[in-house]
């Protein structure tokens, strides 16, 4: 074990980050296996920090791959914790106002009255202390921390109705949440439509990584925009039929110029020649299929989700909604301005200003000029990327066919006093959460009598691994890719493909397949997923387009519910937030549930 890591390491990772010569660093294998390396000793061409030699394996612009003792990149973080860092406190406040978003004024509910919210940035193995208070005055709120593994912390996944009741307006709930992954990825608003009108912001956990680069330039989220509110939107497509409404426009870090190019602004991002860069890429839409390009440079892909990967080399980037993509870019090219180009994936989603959702790549020394750059047609076909894991675990492939169960996806239209109503059903129901009574009380009143449209599936035994085939029915009209995003895991993606599967297992990846938090199920197709029982909670598994989630598609998997109680310890604050939430709700407020809640 400790040699292969070590011959992995050396033989697929050093050459991507010094070019074919000259190693940056030495490398030795430490007791555990783990891999070490020693602040760099040769003068590589990109080398832009000070050499000077380090035994504890510092992390630097040349040794990317440490962190700090006994802890690297070579470190499995879903078998081994971190030791406990930092407590990183913030506030974070739901507001509701009127803000003009490249160009165009709308009403908006915000994070900290900004947009995105403001970055949430820690060390692997800090702890986040996280306040958040609902300024709202007509919504509830409910902040979900996306890929955050939340290790025996079910109670802080933010997942209204599941594992919490909403925050009422006026109330402040405390989340903690301990960084047991590194990367990147963002939290939103959990509550109904709520995170399409703005309740999103990007969260940076500092760790080792796979390819050295000199300058962090933090996250760059992607999103598609609307000019009507979601809610006003989400009504619409529950209620008049199965077209996604088209966005505007598109949004880079937060901003872009209007389609008429009058108003609004690109979000410039500046470098300098002879630089390696490091970009979070973010996809935070609600619906939109994104292709990511830098005219004139080819980015090195570094991780995907919060795993990180081997990295490679890749003249694009496919995102779905809830996907991330680290990369490192290399600032080599002449000193001028470049476009970096967020367009919309035509093989299954639109954009009324497709093909101008731009920012700019501006080296020191360029002038003020809009870039004159073309880009290249890069493939569009709402497909994952082929990743595969920097630390290779590998699935037990004799548990396979004994575990394996069964969930059809499908897709419904009903008649109710509203008009129509369009449902995704997971095995033939849609999910509806309870906001007043989440799972979490079932738990706690040891009650088992769940209602269909909680969609409780139960995963048992400690450490045992659960599989599952979700299959969308043939007669989809819709035919788009969903992603499949499930809280709680990062799940291994055993296989994916269209149609209906087949039933042979020999196909399928077992020896390091990729795994995530997010992947894409095909339309009309089908995809196997793994994990093991190593997380007591209730946990979402959902399609992350906003709008199918509000229709439905979801499902909950509560695993080893008689294991969660003795981890999640204090239900102060599961009680008092719920007794507030009644308290409200039960009141008069002016609006009602319309949707799943999720
Ligand atoms: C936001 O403010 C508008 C205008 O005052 C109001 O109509 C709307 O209900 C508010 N929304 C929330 C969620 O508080
Ligand atoms: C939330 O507030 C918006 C207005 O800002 C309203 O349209 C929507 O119906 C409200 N939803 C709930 C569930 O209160
Ligand atoms: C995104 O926008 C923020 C706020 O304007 C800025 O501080 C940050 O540098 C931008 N990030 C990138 C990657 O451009
Ligand atoms: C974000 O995800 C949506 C939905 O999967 C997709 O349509 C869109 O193209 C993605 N955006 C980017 C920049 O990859
Ligand atoms: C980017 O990659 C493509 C395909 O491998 C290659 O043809 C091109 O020269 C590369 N561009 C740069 C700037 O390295
Ligand atoms: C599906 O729609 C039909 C009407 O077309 C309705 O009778 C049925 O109850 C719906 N199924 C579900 C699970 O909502
Ligand atoms: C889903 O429904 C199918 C068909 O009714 C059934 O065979 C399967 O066991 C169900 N799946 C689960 C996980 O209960
Ligand atoms: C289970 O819940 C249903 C409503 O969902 C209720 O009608 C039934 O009485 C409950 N059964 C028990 C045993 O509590
Ligand atoms: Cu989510």
């Amino acid at each position: 074990m400790l040699g292969v890591r070590f011959l992995f390491y050396t033989a697929l990772v050093l050459p991507a980050l010094a070019g074919p010569a000259a190693l940056p660093f030495e490398v030795i294998a430490g007791e555990n296996g783990e891999l070490l390396a020693r602040q760099a000793t040769s003068t590589g061409a990109a080398a832009t920090s000070t050499r000077v030699p380090d035994s504890a394996c510092t992390n630097g612009p040349l040794t990317r791959a440490c962190w700090q003792s006994g802890f690297s990149i070579a470190t499995d973080f879903d078998a081994k914790l971190p030791p406990a860092g930092k407590v990183v406190e913030y506030n974070l406040e739901v507001t509701n106002t009127t803000m003009e978003i490249a160009g165009v004024s709308r009403m908006v509910q915000l994070v900290n009255n900004q947009y995105p919210g403001p970055t949430l940035t820690a060390n692997w193995g800090d702890t986040f202390v996280i306040n958040v208070k609902n300024s709202l005055s007509d919504n509830g709120t409910s902040i979900h921390w996306h890929g955050l593994r939340q290790l025996n912390s079910c109670q802080q996944d933010g997942a209204n109705g599941v594992t919490e009741c909403p925050i009422a307006p006026g109330q402040t709930k405390q989340y903690r949440i301990q960084c047991t992954q590194f990367g990147t990825t963002w939290y939103h608003s959990h509550h109904s439509i709520q995170y399409g009108e703005g309740v999103v912001g990007n969260i940076v956990i500092n760790g080792p990584a796979t390819s050295n680069y000199d300058v962090d330039l933090g996250p760059m989220a992607l999103t598609d925009w609307f000019y009507d509110t979601a809610f006003a939107l989400n009504y619409r497509v529950m209620h008049t039929g199965i077209q996604a409404p088209i966005p505007d426009n598109g949004l880079i870090n937060g901003t872009m110029k209007s389609p008429d190019g009058t108003k609004g602004s690109y979000n410039k991002v500046k470098v300098q020649k002879g630089k390696k860069y490091r970009i979070r890429f973010v996809n935070t839409s609600v619906n939109q299929h994104l292709v990511v390009t830098i005219d004139g440079h080819n980015m090195t892909v570094i991780a995907s989700d919060f795993v990180p990967i081997k990295p490679f080399t890749s003249q694009y980037l496919a995102l779905a909604t809830g996907q991330r993509y680290d990369v490192v870019v290399d600032a080599s090219q002449a000193a001028a301005n470049y476009w970096i180009r967020a367009d919309t994936d035509t093989a299954c989603s639109k954009n009324a200003n497709q093909g101008n959702v731009k920012a700019i790549l501006s080296y020191e020394g360029a002038n003020e000029a809009d870039p004159t750059t073309t880009g290249i047609t890069p493939p569009m076909g709402c497909a994952d990327m082929a990743v595969t894991p920097y630390v290779s675990n590998t699935v037990p492939q004799d548990q396979f066919s004994s575990a394996l169960q069964y969930l059809s996806m499908d897709f419904n239209v009903s008649q109710t006093v509203k008009g129509p109503l369009v449902q995704w059903l997971i095995n033939g129901s849609g999910i509806d959460v309870d906001w007043s009574r989440p799972t979490l009380q079932y738990v706690i009143d040891s009650d088992t009598n769940y209602s269909d449209d909680m969609n409780v599936f139960e995963v048992g035994e400690t450490n045992k691994w659960s599989f599952w085939i979700i299959q969308s029915v043939q007669s989809d009209p819709v035919e788009v890719p969903h992603p499949i995003h499930l809280h709680g895991h990062d799940f291994y993606i055993l296989g994916s493909g269209p149609g209906v599967w087949n039933g042979d297992s020999s196909g399928l990846k077992f020896v390091n397949p990729p795994r995530r938090d997010t992947a894409l199920l095909p339309g009309k197709g089908y995809l196997i997923l793994g994990f093991p029982a190593d997380n007591p909670g209730a946990w979402l598994m959902h399609c992350h387009i906003a709008w199918h989630v509000g229709q439905g598609f979801s499902l909950q998997f509560l695993e080893r519910k008689e294991d969660i109680l003795g981890t999640i310890g204090d239900l102060s604050s599961f009680n008092s937030g719920c007794d507030s939430w009644k308290k409200w709700w039960n009141g008069p407020h002016p609006y009602d549930k319309d949707d799943s809640g999720l």
